[in-house]
């Protein structure tokens, strides 16, 4: 359960949050492929209840296990899917099995939610299917964090047969569609029991869309603290990652100390580990210590470092733009999702911020996949807020967080002429951004200004001129 079965030469999932599945399909195609991105992370595609105002919140709350949202249809999502495996591209769900609404009224499917009485005819659901009316207070608790509800959410009961039966037919439906994974929402309130037994009876990924024989779906799970009982399941979701990382670039610790990056800083194992900077939740988290969009310049060089360095399957989010915490995404009068378009320098438009297009952003997936198999190497700092490392003979990369650096570095890479693409990129021989001449002792003259663009320089054997 814990590998993600990417394709060869491939790395790292996008969230491509709240997006369409006709839109999701185009973009595998059109950019995802070609950029070596490895998987897309979809929304709920389980029908939910509609909520005033159509909060993108809206999609945590299922009324059935029918595949009609916002987003699409069965067809459209069937369609998704064998397009996105076609490119090399995995799709993962995002599974909300915890929990049904908290709310009563009909879902994007026409199902009816009679939470008050918790009854789900579309699934169907009854009151018997659901643990006791309590509140969840105590998150170290297991008992309550796992039997009561989880904001107002209906509390499924797990340990029921038939509820199990439900769930794993939902989740195998999917599988037999051809996705090859699934993020299991909430996991940390649902019993370790629960879950083994809910995964033991999934079936094998589908051989038809290009998955070898036998091969067990990816779980990771969104558990907010580190938790044996459930790497023992799958993988996780790792929060302390982007934590601490969005400390370091916001400059409240010094680049240096990220020589020993890794389990020595808290984290799980890296073979047990997502790893992101921000999430759907952390974005919108209204202390503002995780780094996002908002803050350019630091998060790019949190991400460069996240896809620079060999820790764990790495996961970015795509966002669209938003001011407040319920705001949902960008949608017509009537409700209607309206999907991103695309300028000529290949950002997105209609309100989507689109990171996964961000130049500084993909080069670094391409980095990832050049430097695949390789360590970190000659990690070296001025001690303070300037780092480079090299991976293996491969690639190389350079931070600064304060101050500019102007100085021979080892590089590590064999002599030559380097483009730099983090400032631009090397087209048809031409590089439009920075070079770096690497002599035959691999040392190059580096130069990165702390008031430049971005914060980080970054060459590699595929970017030599
Ligand atoms: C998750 N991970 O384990 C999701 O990442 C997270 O986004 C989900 O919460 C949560 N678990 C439940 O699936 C989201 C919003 C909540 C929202 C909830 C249900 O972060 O804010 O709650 O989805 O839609 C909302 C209101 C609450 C209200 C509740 C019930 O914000 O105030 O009590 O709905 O009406
Ligand atoms: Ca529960």
């Amino acid at each position: 359960y814990k590998s993600p079965h990417f394709s060869p030469n491939r790395s790292t999932i996008v969230h491509l949050f709240e997006w369409k599945w006709s839109s999701i399909a185009s973009e595998c195609e059109n950019f995802l492929q070609h950029k070596a991105y490895a998987g897309v992370q979809v929304s709920p595609p389980n029908e939910n209840l509609i909520i005033d105002g159509r909060p993108w919140w809206e999609r945590y709350q299922p009324v059935s296990y029918v595949l009609i949202t916002r987003s699409g249809n069965a067809s459209s999502f069937a369609d998704m899917v064998k397009r996105c495996n076609a490119v090399g591209v995995r799709i993962y769900v995002d599974a909300v099995i915890n929990h049904m609404s908290a709310g009563n009224g009909v879902g994007t499917g026409g199902s009816l939610a009679n939470a008050s009485h918790k009854f789900y005819p579309g699934v169907p659901y009854g009151p018997d299917d659901f643990n006791k009316n309590c509140e969840i207070t105590n998150f170290d608790n297991n008992e309550n964090a796992r039997n009561c509800e989880l904001v107002g959410l209906k509390d499924l009961n797990q340990s029921k047969k038939y509820v199990k039966g439900k769930i794993i037919e939902y989740l195998n439906h999917l599988i037999d569609l051809g996705v090859a994974g699934f993020r299991i929402d909430a996991a940390r309130h649902m019993w370790p029991s629960d879950l083994r037994e809910i995964y033991s009876n999934l079936k094998n990924l589908n051989t038809e869309f290009g998955f070898a024989e036998n091969l067990r779906p990816f779980i990771y799970q969104e558990v907010p603290t580190m938790d044996k009982e459930y790497t023992k399941l799958g993988a996780l979701v790792e929060f302390n990652y982007g934590k601490s990382l969005s400390n370091v670039f916001r400059g409240n610790d010094k680049l240096k100390w990220l020589v020993n990056w890794g389990p020595s800083w808290g984290l799980i194992d890296g073979s047990d580990a997502v790893a992101f900077i921000d999430n759907h939740d952390t974005q919108r988290d209204k202390n503002g210590h995780i780094l996002s969009h908002k803050k350019a310049k630091q998060y790019k060089m949190a991400v460069a470092f996240m896809l620079a360095h060999p820790y764990g399957t790495t996961r970015i989010i795509s966002s669209y733009a938003f001011n407040d915490f319920n705001q949902g995404p960008p949608a017509d009068k009537t409700g209607d999702l309206i999907p991103p378009n695309f300028n000529k320098d290949n950002t997105c438009g209609n309100g989507y911020v689109c990171e996964h297009r961000w130049r500084e952003i993909y080069s670094m997936v391409q980095f990832r996949n050049v430097v695949a198999g390789t360590g970190v190497e000659n990690f070296w700092s001025n001690d303070d807020q300037q780092i480079s490392f090299c991976r293996g003979n491969k690639g190389f990369i350079v931070f600064t967080n304060w101050g500019d650096v102007e100085r021979d570095l080892q590089t590590c890479l064999p002599p030559g002429i380097y483009c730099d693409v983090i400032s631009g990129s090397l087209k048809a021989g031409n590089c439009t951004g920075k070079a770096v001449r690497v002599k035959s002792d691999g040392k190059g003259f580096i130069r990165l200004g702390a008031l430049e663009f971005n914060g980080v320089l970054t060459i590699h054997e595929k970017s030599k001129l």
